[in-house]
């Protein structure tokens, strides 16, 4: 039987009420009309991650290449062609780069929180969202217009939600995708001929001229999907600050441990968000060639789901797993391979999250805002959130009011 309405009705717990109810971190199952193993925990991701086991060509399902990733990007090469591609992308993520991404969200935030002095009620989702899009175009020198941040973020944001969604929300995801290359696509031409100049060390410059492995320029498209690879994720962020937003509303105790802005106890708590709210479910690959694992057979061409939710919550990897606890990193072994928010194994042979620690560096930064730049009453709201619903999200998107700044 076709498994397939069971994930949209279960959501980020698909995998794991199987692993549950049939006493197994593996089990097979059929999905969109095939067979599929669907499999938790760090061995089942050391398993994923093994080059030779899994390929990522004809994994994705179209919906989502339609959406989220885009056609011909990184997310769907194997072998030398994903390392070459992987390597650019790697190269803009070195440690001035992320120190500028630093610099970049506080100064967006601290703009941002001046405004909401005078509004009556913020919603941190929004904002947040709007934020992120002008720091992910400032940071790839991407030229946008302060008259446009609305319109572009509003893109960026549809075709987050349109991957798991139907109906009008899935066709906007697509139609808006369209606009977005479009867009990029005129600026990769800009950049080659000559209008636009940006820093040689930007995203914009390194992507419109990047050479693949037959030294031709990617084609126009091509670039314009890799460099919304960078944008849209950064703008996807957001889901992350609104859930930090939420763990500090809910845990004052572990927001006092924060008034000075230490460097390790904000990344603890940041990991820690990561780790516990649902956000980028599972990912798709397929088997290369046979093999056998753990007395299970992997047939050639078979879809492999990694679940990477259930994973962060393994009750054999994580200690009261469902208890928000930030000083739990002061104790994890930093394996690539259970902890997995953003894929597991290596960055730059992997496919593992190329925008990982810039992630890290806007959640420290939007985490120190919102727990010690401002002050602000939270009114009454619902902050429960849908394991169902992906990607999930409070349900008032986090509501406050009377903002102070505090500097
Ligand atoms: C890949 C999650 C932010 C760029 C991935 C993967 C996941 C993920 C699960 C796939 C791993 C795999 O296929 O094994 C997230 C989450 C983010 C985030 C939850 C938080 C918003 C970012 C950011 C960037 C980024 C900020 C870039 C600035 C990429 C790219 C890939 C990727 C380029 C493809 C890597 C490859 O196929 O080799 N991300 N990501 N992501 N992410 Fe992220
Ligand atoms: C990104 O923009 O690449 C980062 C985060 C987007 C997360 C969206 C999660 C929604 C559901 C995705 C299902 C993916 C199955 C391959």
């Amino acid at each position: 039987m076709d498994h397939s309405l069971n994930v949209l009705r279960e959501g980020y717990l698909f995998i794991t009420n199987r692993n549950i109810g049939f006493q197994s971190d593996i089990f097979e199952t059929r999905l969109l009309g095939e067979r599929a193993i669907c499999m938790r925990g760090e061995e089942a991701a050391r398993l994923f991650y093994d080059p030779d086991k899994f390929v990522r060509t004809g994994a994705a399902p179209k919906r989502v290449l339609k959406t989220l990733f885009g056609e011909g990007g990184v997310q769907t090469l194997d072998d030398s062609e994903h390392h070459h591609r992987k390597a650019m992308f790697m190269s803009l993520m070195n440690k001035e780069a992320l120190q500028q991404m630093r610099m970049i969200t506080r100064k967006h935030w601290e703009l941002a929180g001046s405004r909401w002095e005078s509004a009556d009620q913020v919603e941190i989702y929004k904002e947040a969202q709007e934020v992120l899009c002008r720091v992910a175009c400032e940071w790839a020198a991407v030229p946008l217009p302060e008259s446009e941040a609305t319109e572009k973020t509003g893109w960026f944001a549809a075709m987050i939600e349109a991957t798991a969604a139907f109906g009008i929300k899935h066709r906007k995801g697509r139609s808006t995708r369209g606009q977005a290359e479009e867009w990029i696509q005129r600026l990769v031409a800009d950049v080659r001929n000559g209008v636009l100049k940006p820093p040689e060390d930007s995203v914009l410059h390194t992507m419109s001229w990047h050479r693949d492995l037959t030294c031709e320029l990617l084609d126009e498209k091509t670039a314009a999907v890799e460099i919304i690879n960078i944008l849209r994720p950064i703008v996807a962020v957001a889901i992350y600050v609104c859930f930090t937003a939420l763990a500090i509303i809910q845990q004052p105790d572990e927001r006092k441990k924060l008034m000075t802005s230490d460097e390790k106890l904000l990344k603890n708590f940041v990991q820690e968000v990561r780790r516990f709210y649902p956000f980028f479910p599972f990912v798709p690959a397929r088997v290369r060639k046979d093999f056998i694992w753990q007395g299970y057979s992997f047939e050639k061409g078979v879809l492999t789901l990694l679940d990477l939710y259930g994973t962060n919550h393994h009750p054999s990897i994580w200690e009261q797993p469902e208890l928000f606890k930030p000083d739990r990193f002061n104790n994890w072994n930093g394996s690539p391979f259970n902890f997995i928010p953003q894929g597991g194994g290596d960055h730059d042979v992997g496919h593992r999250c190329a925008g990982e620690w810039i992630t890290l560096e806007i959640m420290k930064e939007s985490l120190d805002f919102l727990a010690n730049k401002i002050s602000y009453e939270v009114p009454v709201q619902d902050v429960s959130f849908s394991f169902q619903k992906m990607p999930s999200l409070p349900h008032s998107r986090i509501i406050i009011q009377r903002v102070k700044t505090l500097y």
